[in-house]
């Protein structure tokens, strides 16, 4: 699917604004609101979380459905094209109407998906309601625990007053950050020709001097496209024809972590055209290093969450672009996009400001050992749900630079069941690699358990763990904190690939202080991550660490967490801790490229 761009020959509406809204009160379906428009509703602006945008809990806590309305028109002069309704992203679960009348399901909250729409729409108002669904189960993605119980388990105290206090109905994510909903990426309208241009798929290689760039182009009806590539000084560098083929650019200028370079695919096809941005770039694994374009790479940088104020998940192009200049402020080259694909936005603004990514699907909370038996068994449904969405997470995205591997979960139980995690995560591990045109490496990210039960680890082309030694284990201790990690860093020693410590991490109250670093201080979080790093920096084969967070985000209650996660290097306001001032000096004397010599 490409993302909507104007050009000559397609036009792009965007839908945009305040939108009518309803929570559901339980009959939203069976009094049919999404037939006409709602007699009463709220104010809410898309796109953005609807969770943060009116005072109380109602919203905020809010469970189940939320009905969306907006009435637009179609522009006479566009009703002879293809017309099509595309959602960059709507948060968990959506069923459009048109009209009255269901056009489109979607499950799943970070990827976008549409419907053509020229034969549905009317001249005049065309009325379009969205029901969106928050709920989180056993067979989404992330995960959410289906009763109280299953999430608290034995912490739930078993006395009377508990016991027959009936708990209303509400989510129970498995994950640590707030279930934000709605609709949480642009809507939009846009056309193409009856003809046309369906997918790109671009693949660079380096020969010397020389970029080679293979495509491959599907296209709706009969004819041949045409593809043209053009510098960022507008020279066309490279030109052919029909689906397939090979094109060399001369004296190409490669996408560098930090210096990006952007070359740009013009594609014909009839009356239809496409613009295709793209890097010549490689990405390789090779022993214990991570090459880009050949030349061994360290990842500095964090864990981020699409988070804010106000906005809770949804797109911030503003937020966006301030996250990039603080993170080069930081000296960072990367970020993983913990736990969800992001937006196309956001990834595109990483093309051309050259940062790198870890691109992760959205299948956290795959762990509950204390519940069920062996429930990776148990969960076929999420399987089917975390095929789909590995590939539609790749298919968006196969095309960008910044993009250098895939990350098909996050902490996952990998230890108490090995075996059935190795069994379920093997199979996703290869479709990842079958999905990719340019077959970047694939990875999973582990938690803090029995490193030496788990299989899947190993198995990936990169390790990648999170490691909290110094706060959930051993937590105030830094000494035991770092002979735990001591330790355990000599056990991967001798595996022979890249291992990336993806998370690490300490919460910490803005302006806490203390002489005595105590946990919670910004003293605490300095010593920590000192610690932690000078292990790092000792390990050859520990080729990138990403801090968890960049910011402060977002969280449901609970004694564990204090207005949200503090673990960020920032505030959720993006004002720097001391550990911020920390990284940029020690990131700013770190290189991208051969840090570790070896
Ligand atoms: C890790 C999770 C991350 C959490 C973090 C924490 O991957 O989502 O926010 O721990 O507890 O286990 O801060």
């Amino acid at each position: 699917m490409l993302y909507p761009k104007m050009n000559s020959a397609r036009t792009v509406l965007d839908l945009s604004g305040i939108w009518n809204f309803r929570l559901d009160n339980g009959k939203g379906f069976e009094e049919s609101w999404m037939n006409r428009p709602f007699e009463e509703w709220e104010t809410m602006a898309v796109p953005a979380s609807y969770n943060d945008q009116k005072v109380g809990t109602a919203f905020r806590d809010h469970y189940g459905w939320v009905f969306y309305q907006k009435t637009f028109q179609v522009p006479s002069l566009l009703r002879s094209q293809r017309i099509l309704l595309h959602f960059g992203s709507v948060t968990h679960y959506a069923k459009v109407y048109l009209n009255g009348e269901l056009i489109a399901e979607h499950k799943g909250g970070f990827l976008p998906f549409e419907r053509e729409i020229q034969d549905l729409v009317k001249e005049g108002d065309n009325l379009l309601c969205v029901a969106v669904d928050n709920k989180v189960d056993f067979s989404t993605l992330p995960v959410g625990n289906e009763s109280a119980q299953a999430m608290f388990g034995s912490e739930i105290p078993d006395f009377d007053s508990v016991r027959k206090t009936k708990l209303a109905p509400q989510n129970y994510p498995n994950f640590d950050f707030f279930n934000y909903a709605g609709i949480h990426r642009p809507v939009k309208i846009y056309t193409t020709p009856g003809e046309y241009i369906q997918d790109i798929i671009l693949v660079t290689d380096v020969q010397g001097e020389e970029g080679r760039v293979s495509y491959e182009i599907s296209c709706y009806g009969q004819g041949t496209p045409k593809i043209e590539i053009v510098d960022e000084e507008g020279q066309t560098v490279a030109e052919g024809s029909g689906e397939k083929g090979t094109l060399a650019i001369k004296k190409v200028k490669l996408w560098q972590p930090g210096k990006a370079y952007l070359y740009t695919a013009k594609v014909t096809f009839k009356e239809d055209r496409y613009e295709e941005t793209f890097g010549v770039r490689t990405v390789e694994v090779k022993g214990d290093q991570f090459l880009i374009n050949g030349r061994p790479f360290y990842f500095k940088g964090c864990g981020k969450h699409e988070d804010s104020e106000n906005h809770g998940r949804g797109l911030d192009e503003v937020l966006n672009v301030k996250d990039i200049s603080l993170m080069k402020w930081l000296g960072a080259n990367s970020f993983r996009t913990s736990h969800y694909p992001y937006s196309e936005e956001m990834l595109d603004l990483c093309d051309r400001e050259g940062i790198v990514v870890i691109d992760e699907t959205p299948a956290v909370g795959l762990n509950f050992p204390n519940i069920l038996q062996d429930w990776y068994k148990e969960l076929s449904r999420t399987k089917e749900h975390h095929e789909e969405v590995i590939r539609d997470l790749i298919s968006r995205d196969k095309n960008h630079p910044c993009v250098v591997m895939w990350s098909i979960a996050n902490e996952p139980d990998t230890a108490a069941r090995a075996q059935s995690a190795y069994d379920y995560f093997m199979p996703l591990y290869h479709l990842a690699h079958a999905c990719d045109p340019q077959d970047r490496p694939v990875t999973l990210v582990v938690c803090n358990n029995d490193y030496t039960k788990d299989l899947v680890a190993p198995a990936m082309d990169v390790i990648c763990m999170n490691r909290y030694y110094g706060w959930y284990i051993f937590g105030g201790n830094l000494d035991a904190a770092r002979q735990a990690m001591e330790y355990e860093m000599d056990y991967w020693k001798s595996k022979n690939k890249p291992v990336i410590i993806t998370e690490y991490g300490a919460d910490t109250v803005a302006g806490l202080h203390g002489a005595t670093p105590n946990m919670f201080t910004e003293e605490y979080q300095v010593d920590y991550y000192e610690t932690m790093n000078k292990i790092l920096d000792s390990c050859p084969f520990v080729r990138g660490e990403h801090v968890w967070n960049f910011a402060d985000f977002a969280t449901i209650q609970g004694v564990m967490r204090v207005d949200g996660n503090k673990k960020g290097l920032l505030t959720r306001d993006r004002r720097p801790k001391l550990a911020a001032h920390y990284f940029r000096n020690r990131w700013k004397n770190i290189p991208n490229f051969n840090y570790k010599k070896k």
